[in-house]
């Protein structure tokens, strides 16, 4: 069978491949409707948001919809024990890469114009996805375009060892007119939430991927409304295919479960833009704002700032930092990045000013925010995250995350069938070896869906499952078995229990397709059953 997430296969390829097959998987899609362009209709009070999106817009057409009656679909809508419910729910037709998306579209109370959106509407989104996380492959947030930028970057630090596809999108004009852009922005969202291992909060616009926190959004009216200026897109979509760049893709590589930091420090945090002549009195007014812990200035070209002949505008940010206020430095350029070239750059970081590379502002900003709102953040702890990359916000130094492996690679297949044996083994310096700089292997699948963690997960050592967990597998890869089998299920039903307890500490749980069967599972053997939180569930 063709999975998105192996080698690129022909449009044909994965055609006939998919009509070979019997049973059909089924991804699940959480829909999470905020407001925005995509949902609005006409009023006479200009344009306004409108409710029961899935009815109006989606179930008459038939991308969206096969045709047939399906089971409405669990849905966690508050916390505690009434807090489940169910929505409708519809099933698009088969995709080429052979699975119908089941989803629903959970509605937020109050739609918003995303300009009115604040922390508030950001914990809500959060708090949606985490409530729901176990019941769903990924999640679509649609949401107006004019925040949207904001939202990813926001969604991007708060949600934390995100295991799973946030893709968010909006439009710039409603699905409801005749010549829109929602239907395609949506369609793309849910066809990446569905099928690829993205596991990261991505804006999906115009056939484009984006990394949510790198970006920015560049045009008020044109369908190509946002840009990623400092990082190439994570993919893009054509009539042929759709070309994941599996080598910028980054994954959660701690061994723990996705959680999430709700309450964001956005009203402790102000943004400044320096320009020629500005008054360091002016600059001395915000810094001097009530409560606030953190300023983001935008500075010209590489990070300079006015100098001024009496140097009062240093003066003015040093003892800003003094008092305990964090200030990044990011420049007003669209690409390029903050660092000590020139001596007015130099002298602001001697003031105390973080060099905030090559972050947007708004990556700055709510970046800023969350790490204010950490337990036990400090002023130094702060400015120390701030300069380095937690989300892939920026580019470190360093730059060797994101470089591709030198040397020929040969085939994939090749490759895992190497890594398969290694595993089998037990041989961790042999599955070092092979996977050691090319993170493009990790998760990918061979014809049976296994990818190299499925076969840990029953594979006689545990240090090799580890090595795998840190270097960013993914533990809700589903193989071609049954319903398609996580590495849970599988190290479940092979008895192994410190294989489920060490999958189960990397965030992996059961998927809501394999409950039935591990509920059965369980009266035979309850103790390993237990372990993998089917109990929980
Ligand atoms: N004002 C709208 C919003 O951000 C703009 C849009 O979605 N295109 O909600």
């Amino acid at each position: 069978m063709a999975d998105p997430n192996d080698e690129p296969l022909s449009l044909l390829t994965r055609m006939t491949s998919t009509m070979s097959m019997g049973h059909t998987p089924e991804a699940r899609v959480l829909i999470v409707m905020t407001g925005g362009t995509i949902c609005m209709q006409k009023s006479p009070n200009g344009l306004v948001p409108a409710r029961n999106f899935l009815e109006r817009c989606m179930a008459p057409r038939p991308e969206f919809n096969d045709g047939e009656p399906h089971e409405p679909i669990e849905v966690r809508f508050h916390d505690g024990a009434d807090g489940m419910g169910e929505l409708h729910s519809l099933r698009t037709p088969t995709s080429v890469y052979g699975k119908r998306i089941r989803y629903a579209v959970l509605e937020f109370e109050e739609l918003l114009d995303s300009s009115s959106i604040d922390s508030k509407g950001w914990a809500e989104i959060a708090q949606t996805i985490f409530r729901n996380y176990r019941l769903f492959d990924g999640f679509v947030v649609l949401h107006g375009t004019d925040s949207l930028a904001y939202t990813c970057s926001a969604l991007s630090f708060m949600l934390q060892n995100l295991g799973k596809p946030v893709i968010v999108t909006g439009s710039q004009v409603p699905f409801s007119e005749r010549k829109n852009d929602a239907l395609e922005n949506l369609l793309d969202s849910m066809d990446i939430a569905g099928h690829f291992m993205v596991p990261e909060v991505c804006l999906c616009f115009n056939s484009t991927l984006f990394r949510g926190n790198r970006t920015t959004k560049i045009s008020a009216s044109a369908f190509d409304a946002f840009a990623s200026p400092n990082l190439p897109p994570l993919a893009t979509i054509t009539a042929m295919d759709t070309h994941v760049a599996w080598n910028l893709v980054t994954r959660s590589t701690i061994l723990q479960p996705f959680s999430i930091q709700k309450d964001l420090h956005i009203h402790y945090v102000a943004c400044l833009r320096i320009f020629p002549g500005i008054k360091p009195k002016m600059v001395e007014a915000v810094l001097r704002t009530e409560d606030l812990r953190g300023l983001v200035l935008e500075t010209f070209g590489a990070g300079n700032a006015p100098s001024g002949h009496d140097n009062k505008l240093t003066q003015v940010i040093a003892e800003a930092v003094q008092r305990g206020i964090v200030i990044v430095n990011i420049t007003q350029c669209l690409t390029g990045s903050v660092n000590p070239l020139y001596a007015p750059g130099m002298v602001l970081g001697r003031a105390g000013v973080v060099a905030g590379g090559d972050m947007t502002t708004e990556a700055a900003l709510t970046k800023l925010s969350y790490l204010l709102a950490l337990p036990g953040a400090t002023q130094e702890s702060v400015a120390k995250d701030m300069a380095r990359s937690i989300r892939g916000e920026l580019t470190e130094n360093a730059g060797t995350i994101f470089s591709h492996p030198t040397g020929e690679l040969s085939s994939p297949i090749t490759q895992l069938t190497a890594i398969a044996y290694a595993i089998a083994s037990g041989d961790i310096e042999k599955v070092k070896d092979l996977l050691h700089n090319d993170n493009q292997l990790i998760n990918r699948a061979d014809y049976s869906g296994n990818a190299p963690i499925h076969l840990a997960a029953t594979g006689p050592s545990l240090a090799v499952l580890r090595f795998l967990l840190r270097l960013g597998a993914s533990v809700h890869l589903r193989n071609h078995t049954g319903s398609g089998r996580t590495p849970l299920f599988l190290a479940a039903n092979a008895g192994l229990l410190p294989h489920v307890m060490l999958l189960r500490q990397a965030g992996a749980h059961l998927h809501a397709e394999e409950l039935d069967t591990a509920r059965l599972h369980a009266s035979q053997r309850p103790e390993i059953w237990n372990a993998t939180g089917l109990e929980g569930t």
